[in-house]
């Protein structure tokens, strides 16, 4: 990591004066604001993040839906670059939901006095290299143009929301949300009969609270989905005392897993565990709750025939839970392998559909027609009828948020064009072709497979410290080869296959949410502790794959 107060500001002709800056960040959720941190008060460069809301908290800022929590236990979904800030800080629940989290980030970004670099209600529309001032030209909807030589996109994994193209949604006489923008006001369900498209993490979240005041919900089911119980609940002193005095133990716990959480993955396999002794270690890590249940066998993402033991579990407690046998086998009807697909973690999701006020509709069997002024229409000619419509669809999921600025790199080549085949990047980091340019938990890095804050100050390290080195070295420019970006490219592919994730056809991992999308699998999945490894030996070895120049 670079040394704080190693400052090398202004040896560029970027002044900071407002519209020229050593370095501009797009974002301001966890990347952005650390970014900002390491960027400005570690290197001491002048530095502005662009942030489209109106405050901070990325992700966290838009997606406030009815039952929105995090599924990373709280006391690993943090920040551990300041041994003060964790110990300063205390979490309430076992999970922290939207207000807890956008209360942590701005005491972050209040305790750094990072706020004055933000410049809020501001989204950069395009961001073009000049190849000749070695700078990036970035024009935002507020008619600002700035400079930077570095231009770094913090904007999140999932932030472009996915609203379905279903005809005759603009003759709906409702309303209707995406839960990855719902209103900050709340929406009031009392005595509303309400459609909910989705069943992924966020669907599976949302359904169980708007049932609580809904007239009536219906949940439009397309794929059926595994879910495991999270077990919220306030975290114990003992707790919170136990999370102060091993800091040091969580933090290295989290970086030396695969998935960034504070446990490892049990090293024994599901097939050679006795029938019973697996299914009691199962029923234990149920009751327990949350993505533990995930880690208790070594096989479950590499054998199917190992998954297939986990999935039954789930199926079998759907079947016990869900009291209607057809709306249990519709639930249970799952065509994936478990976790395949990001495995959502739930508060009384299966137990929902006991309630005489829920309805599941199975739309893969009889899918959506239109929506109509009213309602909903399917294949069959049932009608629906609604007052309220929530897209729990997901997201343009990696590369939307990239792709939908116009970034260009030399020659003016546009990033859509340089991703018309997928995403190709050198470590999820940088794309041949887009000098000085980086990306925070891009495509190609663990990001989405990580608990996220792990993979994100892994990533603002290595940026900050690759920055740093380029100054030490009198250097002006970072870009990969295309032979760095074709070898790891391959490399993402390769780890991908020894793994069941591609067989969820429809995971928006593979972007297959989205018609238009090409379908490659986008996140790194060896493992982050393995990929860390990997930056790490990179970067000693004078950033092998990287051309740096002058
Ligand atoms: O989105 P999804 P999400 N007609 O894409 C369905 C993170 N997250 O918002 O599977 C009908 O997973 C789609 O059906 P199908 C987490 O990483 C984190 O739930 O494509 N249905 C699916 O059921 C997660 O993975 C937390 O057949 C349509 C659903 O909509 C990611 O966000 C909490 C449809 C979309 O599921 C995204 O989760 C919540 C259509 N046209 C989410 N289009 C944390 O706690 C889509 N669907 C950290």
């Amino acid at each position: 990591m670079a040394t704080p107060g190693n400052s090398t500001a202004g040896l560029d002709s970027s002044s900071g004066d407002g519209h020229n800056f050593d370095a501009l960040i797009i974002g301001a959720g966890f990347s952005g604001l650390y970014q900002l941190l390491c960027l400005r008060d570690r290197l001491g460069l002048s530095v502005k993040v662009l942030e489209v809301a109106g405050g901070v908290g990325g992700t966290w800022y838009w997606n406030r839906y009815p039952g929105a929590r995090c599924d990373s236990e709280s006391h690993s979904y943090c920040y551990t670059f300041s041994e003060e800030l964790v110990r300063e800080w205390e979490w309430s629940e076992r999970y922290p939901g939207p207000p807890e989290i956008l209360r942590y980030l701005n005491h972050v970004a209040d305790r750094f006095d990072l706020k004055r670099d933000i410049r809020f209600n501001t989204r950069v529309v395009s961001a073009h290299y000049d190849k000749t001032a070695n700078l990036w030209r970035v024009v935002t909807d507020t008619g600002g143009a700035l400079t930077a030589q570095f231009l770094i996109t913090a904007v999140g994994c999932l932030s472009s929301a996915n609203v379905p193209d279903i005809p005759g949604l603009e003759t709906f006489e409702g309303q209707w949300y995406h839960t990855g923008r719902w209103p900050h006001q709340g929406v009031d369900f009392s005595g509303k009969r309400v459609g909910q498209i989705g069943t992924g993490s966020t669907g599976i979240q949302a359904a169980p609270v708007i049932a609580e005041t809904a007239a009536h919900l219906a949940v439009f089911q397309r794929t059926a989905n595994y879910s495991v119980p999270a077990r919220n609940g306030p975290l114990t002193p003992e707790f919170q005392r136990y999370v102060k005095e091993n800091a040091a133990e969580i933090r290295h716990v989290t970086q030396a897993s695969v998935n960034g959480h504070p446990w490892l993955i049990a090293e024994r396999s599901a097939l050679e565990t006795p029938t019973a002794e697996r299914q009691a270690l199962y029923e234990e890590a149920w009751q327990t709750g949350g993505l533990r249940f995930r880690a208790m066998f070594r096989d479950l993402l590499t054998d199917k025939k190992a998954n297939d033991t986990a999935a039954e579990f789930i199926r079998n407690k759907i079947r016990e839970v869900v009291k209607d046998p057809a709306t249990a086998a519709k639930l249970a009807d799952i065509d994936h392998p478990y976790a395949a697909k990001r495995p959502p973690i739930d508060t009384d999701y299966f137990e929902t559909f006991n309630r005489n006020n829920v309805e599941l509709v199975d739309i893969r069997s009889d899918p959506i027609e239109h929506i109509t002024p009213h309602g909903i229409k399917l294949k069959s000619g049932a009608t629906h009828r609604l007052d309220i419509i929530v897209f729990a669809t997901g997201f343009d999921g990696m590369t939307g948020s990239l792709l939908r600025m116009d970034i260009r790199g030399r020659d003016g080549l546009p990033l859509s064009q340089a991703w018309s085949a997928g995403p190709r990047n050198y470590l999820g980091l940088q794309v041949a072709g887009f000098p000085n340019l980086f990306m925070v938990t891009g495509p190609g890095s663990p990001s989405v497979l990580c608990n996220m804050p792990v993979a994100i100050e892994q990533h603002v390290e290595w940026i900050t410290d690759c920055i740093a080195y380029l100054r030490e070295h009198g250097l002006k420019r970072v870009e990969p080869s295309e032979e760095a970006v074709d070898s790891w490219v391959t490399r993402v592919n390769d780890a991908a296959s020894v793994t069941l994730l591609p067989q969820a056809k429809h995971a928006w991992y593979l972007g297959a949410n989205d018609p238009g999308k090409p379908r490659v699998f986008m996140p790194y999945a060896g493992g982050m502790a393995h990929y860390r490894k990997i930056c790490a030996d990179i970067a000693a070895n004078n950033y092998k794959g990287f051309k740096l120049s002058a």
